[in-house]
Parts: structure tokens; C-alpha cells; sequence
């Protein structure tokens, strides 16, 4: 048996407990000559897969706000069943993005001519016990020794994910088992930029130690001595702080208080938060949150009628528009933080339009896309609770959590990371025999490619895409390039990201942060900066 069957034996055994989800319920041995080597756990199917000469995989989050029920071992466990949530329409774009990414380098005379690139994409329902279970899936039937394929199952180069530090951290240590290099388009806690415990693990977004550096220094370059710090009980918001703390050591702001919003948030610990936030002098509150957590926290927040508070938000918050309604703007107007740089792909918008119900009547996701933006249903009523659609539903940018293509960030990192596996590849196979950079200056096969040696290209990448150079440093880090968000009122009351600045970590100490103060409109509607003493 190889090692990779074992493994996911060993896994599936203690999977088994706690996910007993229908489709994992059962292991299927392949009654195929490759069933004595491989033992399939092909029951968890892919949302997306396309054939192809090399294939990688993606991770995304397309549903949330899985529920991980109390376990008191005195049932038998629920399933853990995530497609019954919700499906998130930001995330459903990104996998779109990689769809994409990928038909676009397939059509590319240049980029991997005559070769085809397929996919395998899973849905880690944003949280890492499901995220560890959308990478088994994926790998289910590959072999340590060869990467070679069992029946059915499609060996994997390299994976684009995860989104969450926390999936990505568990994901990462099942990759790195099968040296299967891995980039991930949003996990930014520092703690992954350790080689020796993520030998595998690559990312086109900046680690979160050039974030915590900026944010210190908008924070003594804007006089603020006080402020409150609140984070998500996660890797991420942990880590951050922490990024944080360090960097305020030697300045002259100090930190009041720091609040942890938990993964299961109930009102009475957020109002509990609110009281400690009201009796302090700081009124600058720096959040490592993403909107998932912060929607509820700022649900009950708004009732509690609290104004007055300079929000400094993390980049996972900064950019998001589920918290841009006009409804927000007493509460959040003047927000100001660091948001990654933002690309242009011209043909993201026309993509999207193509993914609708009648392009794809029997595709699930494409109804919960549906059921998402319109509230209703494309299916017969007899089947749903929804109401049926008209069929007139059309994606107009309005409904911009999936169609928002103005200004992509994580979208572009879906899109960068995508062609960072296609060129590490066409230089793969553009190796001269004698002349590798492997044992005896061998290069690869081109036909039994092996993920870590595609990993050697990875790290030596280094394209242009728009007018941006990707490339990774040793620890798999990308360029610390930030845009410096306000949040401003737009023409319809909604809330609108202007940029005002910009942080380049790369250039020298004291050099980096840009700032246009005239441009900021600062929390309460006012143009004088804040006090928070
Ligand atoms: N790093 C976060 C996850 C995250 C995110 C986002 C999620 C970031 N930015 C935007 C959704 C949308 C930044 C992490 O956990 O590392």
C-alpha cells in the first residue's frame, strides 16, 4: 500500500469520528487492476474539475458559517454537512478567477504551448477540519514515491490555497507530506513564513509582519498615544497582534486593551467587548478580523448606538463590501488600513456573466450563486423553499459581491498565483537535457513531473503580469506592497474605498509609508485627524 493510501486510512479512521458526513461514509476500494495499490476515498467529489496533461488543485471557501455542533459523545456525531450554509458569492468569484486563469493559459500560444493545464477545485468551507478534508479528497489515490496516478484519480503539481492562516496551516502540513508546493492567494500570518515547519508553502500576498509595521507607523505618524486593539480568535488575528505589540515596543503608543472576538460569537460576549471599548479613552481601535466575524460583532454594535470610534481596519476587513451600506456609514465612515495591491483583468467581467443557471441548469453552486444574489430560486418551487426566479435575473455589477471586478485584490491573487504554476512549468519543460538543475544536470520528465521539482521553478519565478513583477523570496514571501484605504461616503450614501496612500516595504526604513492626509475623511464625517489619547 502506499504511503498516501495509509495516510489517508489514518486520517479517514480519525476523520471518521467527527465527519460523518454521507458523502465520507464509506471508503471505496477501486475494483480496478490499481486497487490493491491505491484505496480511493473518492466520495467527496470536486465542485469543478477539468481534465488536463498537468493538473493542480484549489482550495476556496465557497460556502461559510459551518457549524461545528457540541460533541458530548453521547450520540452519534451530526454530519458536517457545509453546502447546506451559505454559498459566499466573493469567494465563488475567486474560484471563477482560477477557471479563468486556467482556460486563458490553455488558449496562450506562448505560455505552455501545446499543453493543457486541468483543475480540481474543492470547497473548504472556510474552516480548517473541512479544509483538511477538501485537500485528502484531492489527494486520495496520488503516491508518494512517483506522483503517478491510481485509477480515476489525477495526480496534483501544486495547489492554489487556502484562504484562512488557520486552513492554510493544515493544509500546508498534509501537502508538505507529498512535497506538493502550495501558494496561497490570502493567508497572511507571519507564522507561515517558517521554511522549516512549511517547507511547501508560497503566497502572493505580503506576510502580516509588513502590515503589523505599517499600521505602527500610521499609528505614531497620526499622534495617537491610545488605542484599543480587538482580534479574531484565529492564527491570524493571534499573530498579528503579537506583529503588533512588537512593533509599538519602542514608540510612544500604547495599547489599552486587547479584546478577542471568538469563532462562535454570541451577543453577550460582544456586548461585553463594547463596554470595555466605551469606558476607554482610546477611541482608534486597530481589528485583525475578516468581515465574517466582524458582520455580527457590528450588527450588535449598531444597536448599541456607539459612535465616535476611529476604526483602523486589517486588510481582510478593509476591503470588503458586505460592510459598504450606507447603514454602516455612522458607524464605520472614516475607517482607514492597508489593502493589497489591486490588479486589472479585463476579461474577469465577461467571464462571470457566463456563469448563470441557464448555461449551467444542473450545476448546484449555480443555483446557490442564484438563491445568493436574487433571494431566489432558478429550480421549480417544488423543490426549494425559495421563491422561483424569473429568468430576467441578469449580473449586473450592482451585485458586486460576485460581479465587483472594478478593483481586484484577493481575485488578482487567485489570477497571479495561477500563472506562477503555469510559468514555473513552461521553464520545466524548456530544460535542456545536461543541462538541469537536478542530480547530474538532469531535468525533469515531462511526462512524470514530480511536485518538488516543480517547486525548484517556484522559487526561481519571476514574470510580469500587468505592471507588476511576481517573484518569491526564499521563505516564499511576495513583494510587501500596500494600498492605503479610507473609508468615504460615495454619491448614494454607501461606503466607498478611496485610496490615500501607499506602504512599498521594500524600500528603505522611514521611506515606505505615503500618506495624503488632505484626502482623508476621518470617522464621525470630519476632516481633522482624531485624538485618542
Ligand atoms: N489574511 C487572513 C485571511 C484573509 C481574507 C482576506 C479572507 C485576508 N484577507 C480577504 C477573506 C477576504 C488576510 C488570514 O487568515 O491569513
Amino acid at each position: 500500500m502506499t504511503s498516501l493510501a495509509l495516510f489517508s486510512l489514518l486520517y479517514f479512521a480519525v476523520s471518521v469520528l467527527t465527519l460523518t458526513d454521507s458523502s465520507l461514509s464509506s471508503i471505496t476500494t477501486a475494483a480496478s487492476p490499481a486497487a490493491s495499490k491505491c484505496t480511493l476515498l473518492n466520495r467527496f467529489q470536486p465542485d469543478f474539475v477539468v481534465q488536463g496533461n498537468y493538473v493542480i488543485g484549489g482550495i476556496f471557501p465557497i460556502h461559510f458559517s459551518l457549524k461545528l455542533r457540541d460533541l458530548n459523545g453521547t450520540y452519534r456525531p451530526p454530519p458536517i454537512n457545509c453546502n447546506a450554509h451559505k454559498l459566499n458569492p466573493r469567494v465563488f468569484r475567486w474560484a471563477q478567477t482560477m477557471r479563468l486563469a486556467v482556460e486563458e493559459i490553455n488558449q496562450n500560444p506562448v505560455l505552455l504551448p501545446n499543453q493543457t493545464l486541468g483543475y480540481r477545485i474543492f470547497d473548504s468551507c472556510a474552516h480548517p477540519l473541512t479544509g483538511k478534508r477538501a485537500v485528502l479528497s484531492m489527494l486520495n489515490g496520488v503516491s508518494e514515491e512517483n506522483s503517478s496516478m491510481c485509477t480515476n484519480a489525477s495526480s496534483i503539481l501544486a495547489v492554489i490555497g487556502a484562504t484562512g492562516s488557520a486552513e492554510s496551516i493544515v493544509v500546508s502540513r498534509i501537502l508538505q507530506t507529498f512535497r506538493i508546493p502550495m501558494i496561497s492567494y490570502a493567508s497572511s500570518c507571519a507564522c507561515l513564513s517558517d521554511r522549516q515547519k512549511y517547507p511547501t508553502f508560497f503566497r502572493v500576498i505580503p506576510s502580516d509582519d509588513y502590515q503589523v509595521k505599517a499600521i505602527a507607523q500610521l499609528l505614531v505618524h497620526l499622534n495617537w498615544t491610545w488605542v484599543g486593539l480587538l482580534r479574531g480568535d484565529h492564527d491570524y488575528g493571534r499573530f498579528a497582534a503579537k506583529g503588533l505589540l512588537r512593533e509599538l515596543q519602542d514608540t510612544k503608543v500604547c495599547v489599552a486593551y486587547q479584546e478577542i472576538i471568538p469563532l462562535l460569537y454570541t451577543r453577550k460576549m460582544g456586548l461585553r467587548i463594547m463596554k470595555v471599548m466605551r469606558s476607554s479613552t482610546a477611541k482608534v481601535v486597530v481589528v485583525f478580523l475578516g468581515d465574517l466575524l466582524m458582520t455580527p460583532f457590528m450588527r450588535d454594535y449598531m444597536t448599541q448606538n456607539i459612535t465616535g470610534i476611529q476604526w483602523v481596519a486589517s486588510e481582510a476587513l478593509v476591503m470588503s463590501s458586505v460592510l459598504s451600506g450606507k447603514e454602516y456609514y455612522p458607524y464605520m465612515g472614516g475607517t482607514i488600513g492597508f489593502g493589497i495591491r489591486k490588479g486589472h483583468i479585463p476579461t474577469l467581467g465577461d467571464f462571470l456573466q457566463t456563469v448563470n443557471p441557464k448555461r449551467y441548469p444542473d450545476n448546484v453552486l449555480v443555483h446557490e450563486l442564484w438563491e445568493s444574489l436574487y433571494g431566489c430560486s432558478p429550480l421549480p418551487s417544488s423543490v426549494t423553499q425559495m421563491p422561483p426566479c424569473s429568468g430576467q435575473e441578469s449580473l449586473l455589477e450592482q451585485h458586486s459581491a460576485y460581479m465587483n471586478t472594478s478593483s481586484p485584490s484577493i481575485t488578482y491573487n487567485v489570477y497571479k498565483a495561477v500563472y506562477a504554476i503555469a510559468h514555473s512549468l513552461h521553464k520545466l519543460l524548456l530544460c535542456q537535457p545536461g543541462r538541469g538543475p537536478f542530480q547530474n544536470n538532469s531535468c525533469a520528465q515531462s511526462n512524470n513531473i514530480h511536485p518538488w521539482q516543480l517547486q525548484h521553478y517556484l522559487q526561481e519565478v519571476n514574470f510580469q503580469i500587468g505592471d507588476e513583477e511576481v517573484d518569491f523570496d526564499a521563505k516564499g514571501d511576495s513583494v510587501p506592497y500596500y494600498d492605503i484605504i479610507n473609508w468615504q461616503r460615495g454619491k448614494e450614501g454607501n461606503i466607498e474605498f478611496v485610496n490615500v496612500g501607499l506602504f512599498n516595504g521594500t524600500k528603505a526604513v522611514g521611506e515606505e509609508l505615503l500618506i495624503q492626509e488632505d484626502r482623508i475623511m476621518w470617522a464621525g464625517h470630519q476632516s481633522e485627524v482624531p485624538v485618542s489619547v
